[in-house]
């Protein structure tokens, strides 16, 4: 692998490993390391630099574009910014997620082998053990950029590097197998990814003080239940739907009434492509089968989760006729009889809907279209609970019932940014919520770092950044923003429709600078807007959303009388509850709910990005790359990183850990915190521009020189060791 050879420009780290070459070991990994710089010097014209901080022209946007090329051309898609990985997604396996890989990373030292997701893995895991704290991945980037791919490397790599005992086993398949049951019910093809994930995600696994992975909790947000019932063209149902039809045995699609053709129902081929050459439904239905089955459901269970996927697949067939006085009768009566709901939903409870006037319950009929619609929404309901049910069911199978303390690692990965030609509310809903996340990105990676070192009093030149604050308050502000107008015409049925809260939001918003309608287009951004669109300019960039749909869909009606269906065992357990709030402002409390959740945990970032817009392998878009590092903020991080600080640690902190390291510091110090750290980095050799003392805590530059400092505490470590085990040898 290629070495460390960029380090020759500070020279700090082999500064340091001479410095504590105080034992054989280090002192060979020190000429392994000058061995390899003198191999590779020639290397690094042709695979650029692996990490952005040490690139020479750092400021410039260009040089950060040309070194991503240069990797990328030589199937290096990761790059870091410090501890933050870049990754460009190569569309092509590189096979470099081998077990061999996962071995090479595992315990080394971040800096001192070629940038990767392993290497991130293997860095927050150790650092979890050795804080004893808890932890977080960030994965972002727009829709197709791999995040979910990148989340599952993670995942594989604990799984296969955790201490392992029998028991453990168990739990590591079970965080495995998850992966393909939710990918599975969540997600679908769309237009910018085959594999498109449509609800977000947060895991947490948790690690005992061994750190073995000993249980997970899965966390979803807001799954696009408008899928079920309709897809743009060129795009996908779920999975399971394809997999059940294109893979179920003969014996359970007849048990079913399915037939073994997609193009048989009405809700598979909305975008008339059931097919699609990069997922092979039959296999994956397999190795769904087989994950259930280890996660444990019970064959009941099955059965009941795949006749209610059957049995949304048969409603969707459904139709409707106007009978003499124009009211809603079912067309055929044959599909009846595969239901695993009562004849009476179809008989009455499809056609008609209950009405309370006084104390008497009345039931009115539905015409031809209401009768459709409801139809929909209860196929939208059925499946919205079956996903719920489902994250339920591997929570229950991850839950670690051991109740000592666990410190866990949260990865998130959520649907990314996304454009289309027509954009509604459920784009609406995701861009929001990328949004929210590169308002924590902000928040912590750039606010409130430059503000810490205000605060510790470092000097400090600040970096100026793009807030997107002023977008997420445009969207969620309480009384004013975009969510509150929608919840506000959502109370006035009847009366509000689409074209309303359009206007309403006109009368509003008309003045914001991030915000575009029919009216103000031609001033603004001279496009035209068609008169029922507004335009939001999002910080990756403009979505012209399409009202059509935005007050239903935020209402998520289901008529009382279908609400109260009794839908079978798998359904039994979940309450029917009242939707209180408005889908829109559920999905905004939930989001608080993540960022509570992820500020309370050390956050890690891996930073995803698109090579091309047409899923290439080997195509580097310059233009579509420049503007992702643009609004990624990457160039805005990179500054900071590169004049700031990597680590820094409570004078208290550092001093217990790491007083072995000096005479005069071991093994009491007298004085204060920060004169004891002081003592011990000059004992150490720390150079002036390394490190810096603020108010409470020390700064770092690099981590390889935390690394080194670290490196040489293991080997302090293992001598007292063996120094006490010598002396008392004896006894
Ligand atoms: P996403 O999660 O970021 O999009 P995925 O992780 O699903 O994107 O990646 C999309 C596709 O790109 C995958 O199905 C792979 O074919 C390919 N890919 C991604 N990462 C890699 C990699 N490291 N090596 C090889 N191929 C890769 V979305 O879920 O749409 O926002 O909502
Ligand atoms: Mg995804």
């Amino acid at each position: 692998p290629l070495p460390s050879v960029q380090y020759m420009h500070y020279g700090s780290t082999i500064a340091l490993y001479m410095t504590h070459s105080c034992s054989k070991l280090l002192e060979e990994r020190c000429n392994r390391i000058l061995r390899d710089m003198e191999g590779s010097l020639t290397a690094r014209d042709r695979v650029g630099i692996q990490d952005f901080v040490l690139l020479d022209a750092y400021t410039s946007e260009s040089a950060v574009l040309d070194n991503l090329r240069k990797r990328f051309n030589e199937n290096l898609i990761y790059t870091y910014i410090g501890t933050l990985l870049v990754s460009v997604n190569p569309y092509k396996e590189l096979g470099i997620y081998t077990k061999k890989q996962m071995d090479i990373y595992m315990g080394v030292n971040f800096f001192e082998l070629p940038p990767h997701i392993y290497a991130l893995a293997d860095n927050v895991y150790r650092t979890m053990l050795t804080e004893t704290n808890n932890h977080f991945i960030l994965i972002s980037g727009e829709s197709g950029a791999g995040k979910t791919e990148a989340s599952k490397k993670i995942l594989q790599f604990y799984a296969v590097s955790c201490p392992s005992t029998k028991l453990l086993d168990n739990v590591r398949d079970r965080l495995l197998l998850s992966n393909p049951v939710l990918e599975a019910f969540g997600n679908a093809k769309t237009l910018k990814n085959d594999n498109s994930s449509r609800f977000g995600k947060y895991m947490d696994i948790q690690f005992d003080h061994m750190g073995g992975a000993v249980g997970g909790h899965i966390l979803s947000y807001l799954l696009e239940k408008s899928r079920v019932v309709h897809q743009n063209h060129g795009e996908r149902s779920f999975h399971i739907f394809y997999q059940l039809v294109e893979g179920g045995e003969e014996d359970l699609l007849r048990w079913l009434g399915l037939e073994r053709n997609c193009q048989r129902y009405s809700y598979l081929v909305q975008g008339e492509c059931a097919k699609v050459s990069s997922v092979n439904d039959k296999s994956d239905w397999k190795t769904v089968r087989k994950a259930l089955s280890v996660i444990e459901f019970s064959e009941s269970n099955i059965e009941s989760l795949f006749a209610i996927i059957a049995s949304v697949l048969h409603l969707g067939n459904a139709t409707f006729v106007a009978d003499s006085q124009g009211y809603a009768t079912l067309n055929n009566k044959n599909y009846r009889k595969y239901l695993v709901m009562c004849d009476w939903l179809f008989s009455v409870g499809l056609t008609h809907r209950k009405i309370e006037a006084r104390s008497e319950e009345v039931l009115s009929p539905f015409t031809v279209d209401q009768a459709v619609y409801a139809k929909d929404a209860l196929a939208k309901a059925i499946y919205g609970r079956t996903f719920t049910w489902l994250v339920n069911e591997l929570n229950e199978s991850l839950a670690n019932k051991d109740s000592s303390r666990k410190t866990v690692i949260g990865l998130l990965d959520i649907y990314g940014f996304e454009v289309f030609s027509v954009n509604s509310f459920e784009q609406f809903c995701i861009n929001y919520c990328n949004e929210k996340l590169q308002q924590l990105f902000i928040q912590l990676t750039l606010k409130s770092e430059q503000e810490e070192y205000e605060m510790e009093g470092i000097e400090w030149e600040s970096v100026p950044y793009f807030n997107n604050k002023i977008i997420c308050d445009l969207v969620e502000e309480k009384f004013k923003g975009i969510i509150s107008v929608l919840d506000e015409e959502c109370l006035r049925p009847g009366e509000a429709t689409d074209m309303t809260f359009l206007e309403k939001l006109e009368e509003k918003m008309g003045g914001h600078p991030h915000f575009v309608t029919h009216k103000l287009a031609d001033q603004k951004t001279r496009k035209t807007l068609e008169r029922g669109d507004f335009r939001l300019l999002h910080y990756a960039g403009e979505v012209t959303y399409c009202v059509v749909g935005f007050l239903d869909k935020n209402n998520d009606l289901l008529y009382r009388n279908i609400k109260e269906v009794s839908v079978p065992r798998v359904l039994a357990g979940t309450v029917v509850a009242r939707n209180l709030h408005p889908v829109a402002t559920q999905f905004k409390s939930s989001l608080v709910g993540l960022t509570e959740i992820l500020m309370s945990k050390e956050p890690w970032y891996v930073r995803c990005m698109k090579p091309n817009e047409g899923k290439q392998p080997g195509l580097f878009d310059d233009v579509l790359v420049r503007h992702q590092v643009k609004y990624l903020g990457l160039m805005e991080h990179l500054r900071v990183r590169r004049a700031g600080f990597a680590y820094r640690r409570r004078y208290e902190i550092f001093l217990q850990r790491y007083k072995p390291l000096c005479p005069d510091t071991w093994p009491n110090w007298k004085g204060t915190a920060a004169e004891g750290v002081e003592c011990l980095i000059k004992h150490l050799g720390y150079k002036p521009d390394e490190y810096k003392m603020g108010r409470t805590k020390i700064f770092i530059r690099h981590p390889r020189t935390l690394f080194a400092t670290e490196d040489a505490f293991e080997v302090c470590k293992h001598e007292l060791a063996t120094r006490i085990q010598a002396k008392y040898k004896g006894y």
